[in-house]
């Protein structure tokens, strides 16, 4: 049956049928018909962020923790421009999302008009799909098609943009009841001879190891992945996109490949003879140098998208499907086939590595240093039902190597694009997805200043986020390549420790604001923070020029690193000569 009514009124109707509750929305000129639509609708609530950048980084953050597509409107112009970095973000995470950009009036639109941008062009790279609606009666089957494809497959942005006329005009709507996608069909269920010739091969091999990334959270498949791991007592390397699907305080769980992983994950790659990828990219931060990355191991890749396969690495046996699907069509062959795990003597000897080569740093009782103030954290918290966030730098890398994450979808980090300023916003998102969890962004100096703003949306909508910012008074990664690379000439990467000074930009945006710098004190004043009503943040004053260790040189092979071997001041541990080769 139709109803008569508005475009924008369309708009509304459809977010509404789809389910949607929450919208991440800022508005101006062509976008105020859609937003004077929403103020009737007492379904879905609309958040007010300070800038479209973060109004985008907040519905990653949603979607990441509830597992459904984030929502954005904007306007047109500059509101559409800010989201670029929100939708590449998105885009390189696998992140499902429906991105609404308001346009100019079709009469006007390649006229340059007042706050024209042809945003299905610029952001054509960086979105799954996009859309320019040219007709109202286009509107809902748009919408339809947009909540499918953001969601389905290998899920990603989409962007709608909507001319002002067609959200004015009126017509008589009509919800469709399915949508016909030719040429999109999402291979979903892997090729059943090629899950039994890859579970011939996972129950052949003596040192198997599963490599695996977001892809299994997207997929909902770490229940399945827990199955395989233990029935074939499989190490797991979880990658920082794979963070939380599987749990990292299980004897299986063997941490974080690529430059900043742990020694022992990496040798365990280096002698992998079985490498199982599962949901992965084979990113290059992982990598290494490709040519060295599991050389001696024959390849499963698993990945809903087929672009994925080969791309990187070569693959001895792909598997094109989703990956929940896939583990649980492995695990069935494998119970068929009465398959007995055979890895003890491997799993010995990746633990005599982890023995051998933990992660570890030099302790400090006058100075906190960043890995102590991270460790903290995860002890605190790892019983509380909690999401932790990251902004970009080495605060994000140490949060990777002391930050267990044992829940799927506790954890948002930037992960392809590395965006700096990302960690705050999807905090203020993930707060909204996750209202009962204690939720806490780890951030840098440099980082909480890009989208510092939003400490405004957090307080006016009682969003109880806690801020950890890790001062260094430096844009830290940037000072540890330059130290290592570049002669110590910090060029254009020195901070302020005490501009902004945080305690008082908390008192003026209501916050609370604590400033800590005594290691005595580091866990009450956490544990005060973290237990204060609403949002807080914590100034932790920390060592200055500390570097993340282990290290990959860029373009080096993961099993030559820099640093991390206990025991003696870093320096002694770093390898000149070794630097030197992997850098020139
Ligand atoms: C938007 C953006 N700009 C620049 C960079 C390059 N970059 C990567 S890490 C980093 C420094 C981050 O500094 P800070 O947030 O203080 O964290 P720290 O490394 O000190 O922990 C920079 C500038 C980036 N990743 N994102």
């Amino acid at each position: 049956m139709s109803e008569r009514m508005t475009g924008a009124q369309a708009l509304v109707r459809s977010l509404e049928l789809e389910g949607v509750t929450t919208l991440f929305g800022y508005p101006g000129g062509v976008a105020l018909p859609i937003f004077d639509a929403l103020y009737d609708s007492a379904q879905v609530h609309v958040l007010l962020p300070r800038h479209e950048q973060a109004a985008v980084h907040a519905a990653d953050g949603y979607a990441r923790v509830t597992g459904k597509p984030g929502v954005v409107l904007v306007t047109s112009g500059p509101g559409a421009t800010n989201t670029i970095t929100g939708l590449a973000n998105a885009y390189m995470d696998s992140v499902p999302m429906v991105v609404f950009t308001a346009q100019v009036a079709q009469s006007v639109l390649g006229t340059d008009a007042f706050q024209e941008s042809d945003i299905t062009g610029i952001t054509l790279p960086i979105t799954k799909h996009s859309y320019l609606v040219r007709n109202p009666d286009d509107l809902a089957e748009t919408i339809r098609e947009a909540f499918l494809i953001a969601t389905t497959g290998r899920p990603g942005p989409v962007l709608i943009d909507v001319p002002v006329d067609v959200s004015k005009a009126e017509f008589d709507f009509v919800w469709p009841e399915h949508v016909n996608l030719p040429g999109y069909k999402p291979t979903v269920r892997g090729h059943i001879k090629q899950i039994k010739q890859a579970a011939a091969l996972i129950a052949e091999a003596r040192k198997p190891l599963l490599y695996v990334g977001g892809g299994v959270l997207a997929s909902g498949g770490w229940k399945e992945l827990k199955e395989l791991a233990e029935l074939m007592q499989l190490p797991v390397a979880t990658t920082l996109m794979g963070k939380g699907a599987f749990p990292e305080d299980h004897y299986l769980s063997i941490g974080m490949p690529g430059m900043h992983g742990a020694k022992y994950t990496n040798f365990a790659i280096t002698d992998t003879d079985l490498l199982i990828a599962v949901g992965v990219r084979f990113d290059d931060r992982v990598t290494g140098k490709l040519s060295a990355f599991a050389a001696k191991a024959r390849v499963i890749h698993i990945d809903v998208d087929p672009a994925e396969i080969g791309k990187n690495k070569t693959v001895d046996m792909p598997v094109v499907g989703d990956a929940k699907q896939v583990l649980a069509g492995l695990v069935a062959e494998l119970r068929k086939a009465d398959a007995e795990p055979r890895t003890e003597g491997w799993m010995n000897a990746i633990d005599d590595w982890r023995r051998q080569f933990p992660l570890h740093y030099l302790h400090n009782t006058e100075e906190i240093m960043p890995e102590f103030a991270i460790e903290t954290i995860q002890r605190i918290t790892r019983d509380r039902k909690r999401v932790i966030t990251t902004e970009v730098g080495q605060h994000q890398m140490w949060a990777c190597q002391y930050i267990h994450v044992t829940e799927p979808r506790t954890w948002c980090s930037s992960g392809g694009l590395g965006t700096m300023g990302f960690g705050f916003p999807a905090a203020i998102g993930a707060q909204l997805g996750a209202p009962d969890h204690l939720v806490i962004d780890i951030a840098g100096d440099g980082s909480i200043q890009m989208n510092s703003q939003e400490m405004a949306t957090a307080a006016i909508n009682g969003l109880p986020v806690k801020v950890v910012v890790l001062n260094n008074g430096y844009l830290g990664m940037v000072r540890q390549w330059q130290e290592l690379f570049y002669g110590h000439r910090y060029s254009s990467s020195t901070l302020a420790q005490d501009c902004p000074d945080f305690v008082k930009l908390a008192d003026a945006y209501g916050w609370k604001g604590y400033r800590v710098s005594d290691p005595a004190l580091l866990e009450a004043t956490l544990r005060e923070a973290f237990d204060a009503e609403g949002p807080a943040i914590i100034d932790v004053r920390v060592v200055r020029e500390e570097c993340v260790y282990p290290m990959v040189a860029p373009g080096g092979s993961i099993d030559e690193m820099l640093g991390g071997v206990p025991g003696g001041p870093v320096s002694d541990m770093l390898d000149d000569d070794l630097i030197k080769e992997v850098w020139e």
